[in-house]
């Protein structure tokens, strides 16, 4: 059995823009993405809960919101998506702290297995649930709503149960209770197309899709669909919580003027392998292997790698490493005269010390 919370914090954007400037907590408040064409051409990225009373929803154009709310004292805001990515970022580190594994899903949501720490006690997880919504009030000032299931389905559907501020558990002996009397679309998977189609077979909730055959099923959805959302209306989800890596990171810039000689190009390695660096190390990651791409005159690309049995530790070496990889290249003796260069880092892991340094700073 695993015990596993799913966190979405409640009207993000919004929520932060009133932490930012506290007026705007009793107004109607619409966070704007403004294309810029019009004066208000553009979609409502989010708004407060004030807001949706009067049905302003997440990409409804801004004129149509402005009009709904016309007679109505409403404030509309730009996105400012930078800091919401910076109180993002702090929320998931702090998060991560509270798991056994942790896996980010969007900018405000994160799936904690807490299997371990719980010690497979319901109650337990709720107590804990709790503490990180304190935690994350008292850190960033932002309410949450948190659904803890044994699996990451029910942990979802719970989290949007009780918003904003909620606190749901679903048990797997509660899922007929729960999940029942739910329109279809609640069911995580069930977009836009596959509610379509069950609507038009008479479908609508989550307990006519659970009595519904499953083999009928996966002739209207297909196989693997089909099987995988009877499962879910039954509560039942496999997906383990596990951590997505990014692949890779790079940086490439144009040189000046196209060149061949290895002094030249060398040099601009020194600022490229510091980009890289300091990114990978701002977002706590190791790295084990280093890739020069060059870019020639004749706008052919080539890619030269060295992958170390252990992490590089150091800067320096990756700026050693790739002045070798160049050498190499320019030695090869193809003519080849370069017109962009880049340095990218990958198989990345964790870099689990330095997280543990971060958190006490
Ligand atoms: N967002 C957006 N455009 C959308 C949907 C979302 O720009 N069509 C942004 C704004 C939201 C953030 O992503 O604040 C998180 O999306 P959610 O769907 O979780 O919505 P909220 O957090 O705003 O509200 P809720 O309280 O319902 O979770
Ligand atoms: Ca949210
Ligand atoms: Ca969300």
């Amino acid at each position: 059995m695993r015990i596993i919370l799913h966190i979405d914090l409640d009207y993000f954007f919004a929520q932060v823009e009133e932490n930012l400037n506290p007026s705007l907590k009793n107004k109607i408040v619409v966070v704007c993405v403004f294309s810029g064409r019009t004066k208000d051409s553009g979609v409502v990225s989010t708004s407060n809960y004030k807001a949706r009373e009067y049905g302003i929803k997440s990409g409804m154009p801004i004129y149509l919101a402005k009009k709904i709310l016309k007679d109505k004292e409403a404030v509309f805001l730009p996105v400012n998506h930078d800091l919401y990515e910076e109180i993002s970022h702090q929320i998931m580190e702090l998060l991560r702290n509270f798991a056994d594994n942790f896996e980010q899903v969007s900018i405000d949501e994160a799936y904690l297995e807490i299997t371990k720490r719980v010690n497979k006690k319901f109650e337990e997880a709720q107590k804990l649930a709790k503490l990180i919504k304190e935690s994350v009030f008292e850190k960033e000032g932002l309410t949450c709503s948190i659904g803890i299931g044994p699996n990451k389905l029910l942990a979802k559907i719970g989290s949007d149960l009780n918003k904003p501020n909620g606190l749901t558990l679903i048990k797997s002996s509660e899922v007929k209770d729960v999940l029942s009397d739910l329109p279809t679309e609640k069911l995580p998977g069930v977009g836009r197309k596959y509610k379509k189609i069950l609507d038009n077979e008479g479908i609508n909730t989550i307990g006519e899709l659970a009595a519904f055959d499953v083999n009928n099923l996966k002739l209207l959805l297909g196989k693997k669909i089909g099987e995988r959302i009877h499962r879910a209306s039954l509560g039942l989800d496999d997906e383990p919580v596990k951590e997505e890596l990014p692949k890779q990171f790079s940086k490439i810039i144009t040189l000046k003027e196209d060149s061949d000689n290895f002094d030249n190009v060398s040099n601009s390695l020194n600022g490229l392998c510091g980009d890289v660096w300091s990114t990978i190390k701002d977002e706590g990651f190791n790295f084990k292997s280093v890739g020069l791409i060059v870019v020639g005159d004749d706008l052919k690309i080539r890619t030269k790698s060295k992958t170390l049995s252990h992490p590089i530790v150091n800067k320096e070496d990756i700026i050693r490493i790739t002045k070798d990889l160049l050498k190499e290249l320019l030695e090869e003796g193809t003519n080849l005269k370069i017109r962009r260069i880049g340095v990218k880092s990958y198989n990345l892991v964790k870099d689990l010390d330095q997280r543990s340094i971060d958190s006490y700073l």
